[in-house]
C-alpha cells in the first residue's frame, strides 16, 4: 500500500515510541501534536478531522476551553487528597453526578475498565446480601463481543482471542450468552445464583452493533422479573454520543448500574464512575473498595464541567442530527467497498467489502494522507465517531474526504 512518506521529525517520534515502548498497540503513523474542537495536527502541521474521538474520550471536542479552564484552575487549587480525607470537591461533584443521572450514590473510579470492576463487585456483594446468593456462587452473564477493558476479570468475559489468550486462568462465576438475544438471556437469568447482567447498549469494540429496536427494554424487563442486576456499561455509547445522553434514554429503561467514564472528562484525565441506589450501593462498606485517585478534586471540577458542556451545548441534540446526516451521505456514496453503514447518533461504522483483507486498513492509511483520521476494529470495520461539536459544513468536508479516499480501493 503507498502512503505519504513519513517526515523525518514524525519519524523521530515514531521511532521512539517502537524503540522504548511496548509493543501492545498497532497504531496509525501519524504523530499529533495539537488538538481543537474536532480537528488535531501532526507534528508537522498537517490538520486532520478526528473520526475516532479517543474512542469517545473526546465527546466534547479536543482541548474544549470550559474543560480545560476547570482543570488548569483546580490543578492550581488542589489535585489529590486520597481518600484518607475529605475534599471540598468530592461532595459537590457526587450530588451533581446523582442529580444528573438520577440514582442515589456515585461510587468514583478513574479509568473505564475500575468502573467495571467496581460495578460487578457491587453486584456480587448485592447478590450475597441482598438476594441470599450462597458465598462465591455469584454469577455475572456477559454478552459475546462485549469489551469493557483490559483486566484479568475484562478479558476473562471476553470472545475476543487477542483478549484473552495466553493470560489465563480466568476468572470464575462469568457465562456467555449472544448479544441481542432474548430468549438466552432469559434462560440464564433462570439460575437463581445470577446477580447481574452487564451489557453494552451499543457494542463498541465489536463495531458498533445495534441491538434490535426493544432489546434494552426487553433486557429491563427480564432482569426485574428474575431479581437480577442490570448493569450498562456505557462508557463508549453515553454521554451524548448515540444522540441521547445515554444510549439507554433511547428506549427509556434505567439501569439498575451504570457504569460511565471516557468523555466524563472531555478527555483531559482518567475519570469514571459507577452509579447505583442505595439498594446497592451501601452493601459496600467503608475499606472494601477504593483507588488513591478515585474521586480526586481535579477529576471532580473536571468531571462537572464535562457534563455541564454536554447539556449546555446541545450536544446530544447535535449528534442526534448529524448522525443521521452522515449516515445518509454515507449511503448516498454508493460505494461498492461499502457492506453497510450502521450506528446511532455520532457513534458509526462502516464494513468494508473487498478481495484484499487489508483494504479497511489501507483505507485509514489514505483518509489520513487525506486529512482525516480512523481506525479499523475487527479486520473489516470503520468507526466513524467524530466530537460530537461536528457542524454540517465540516461534515460535508470530510465525507468529501471518504468519498475521494474509497476511490483509491479501486
Ligand atoms: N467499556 C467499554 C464499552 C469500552 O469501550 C472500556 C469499558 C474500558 O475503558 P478503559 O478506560 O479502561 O480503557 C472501554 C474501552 C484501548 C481501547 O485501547 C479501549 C476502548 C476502545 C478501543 C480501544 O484499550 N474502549
Amino acid at each position: 500500500m503507498l502512503t505519504q512518506a513519513l517526515t523525518e521529525k514524525s519519524n523521530y517520534y515514531l521511532h521512539l515510541e517502537e524503540k522504548y515502548g511496548a509493543h501492545n498497540y498497532h497504531p496509525l503513523p501519524v504523530v499529533l501534536e495539537k488538538g481543537e474542537g474536532i480537528f488535531v495536527w501532526d507534528v508537522d502541521g498537517k490538520r486532520y478531522f478526528d473520526f475516532l474521538s479517543g474512542y469517545s474520550a473526546v465527546n466534547q471536542g479536543h482541548c474544549h476551553p470550559r474543560i480545560i479552564k476547570a482543570l488548569t484552575d483546580q490543578a492550581q487549587q488542589l489535585t489529590l487528597t486520597s481518600r484518607a480525607f475529605h475534599s471540598d470537591k468530592l461532595g459537590e461533584y457526587s450530588k451533581f453526578i446523582t442529580e444528573y443521572f438520577g440514582y442515589d450514590k456515585v461510587l468514583p473510579m478513574n479509568t473505564g475498565v475500575e468502573g467495571g470492576e467496581t460495578a460487578i463487585k457491587l453486584a456480587r456483594r448485592w447478590a450475597y446480601d441482598k438476594k441470599g446468593v450462597a458465598e462465591n456462587k455469584a454469577k455475572i452473564i456477559f454478552a459475546e463481543g462485549n469489551f469493557w477493558g483490559r483486566t484479568l476479570a475484562a478479558i476473562s468475559s471476553s470472545t475476543d482471542p487477542s483478549s484473552y489468550k495466553g493470560f489465563g486462568p480466568y476468572m470464575p462465576g462469568f457465562e456467555l450468552i449472544p448479544y441481542n438475544n432474548i430468549p438466552a438471556l432469559e434462560k440464564a437469568l433462570q439460575d437463581e445464583n445470577v446477580a447481574a447482567f452487564m451489557v453494552e447498549p451499543i457494542q463498541g469494540e465489536a463495531g458498533v452493533v445495534v441491538p434490535d429496536e426493544g432489546y434494552l427494554q426487553q433486557v429491563r424487563q427480564l432482569c426485574t422479573t428474575y431479581n437480577v442486576l442490570f448493569i450498562a456499561d456505557e462508557i463508549q455509547t453515553g454521554l451524548a454520543r448515540t444522540g441521547k445522553m445515554l444510549a439507554c434514554d433511547h428506549e427509556n429503561v434505567r439501569p439498575d448500574i451504570l457504569i460511565l467514564g471516557k468523555a466524563l472528562s472531555g478527555g483531559t484525565m482518567p475519570v469514571s464512575a459507577v452509579l447505583a441506589d442505595d439498594e446497592v450501593m451501601l452493601n459496600i462498606k467503608p475499606g472494601e473498595h477504593g483507588s488513591t485517585y478515585g474521586g480526586n478534586p481535579l477529576a471532580c471540577a473536571v468531571a462537572i464541567e464535562a457534563l455541564k458542556v454536554l447539556k449546555e451545548e446541545k450536544m446530544a441534540e447535535n449528534a442526534e442530527k448529524m448522525g443521521a446526516l452522515l449516515r445518509l451521505k454515507l449511503e448516498a456514496l454508493q460505494s461498492p467497498f461499502i457492506k453497510l453503514v450502521r450506528g446511532k447518533g455520532l457513534l458509526n461504522a462502516i464494513i468494508i467489502e473487498h478481495t484484499n483483507p487489508e483494504a479497511a486498513w489501507d483505507l485509514c492509511l489514505t483518509l489520513k494522507d487525506n486529512g482525516l483520521l480512523a481506525k479499523p476494529t475487527h479486520g473489516d470495520k470503520i468507526r466513524f465517531a467524530p466530537p460530537l461539536s461536528i457542524t454540517e459544513a465540516q461534515l460535508d468536508e470530510a465525507v468529501d474526504i471518504i468519498a475521494r479516499s474509497l476511490e483509491s480501493l479501486a
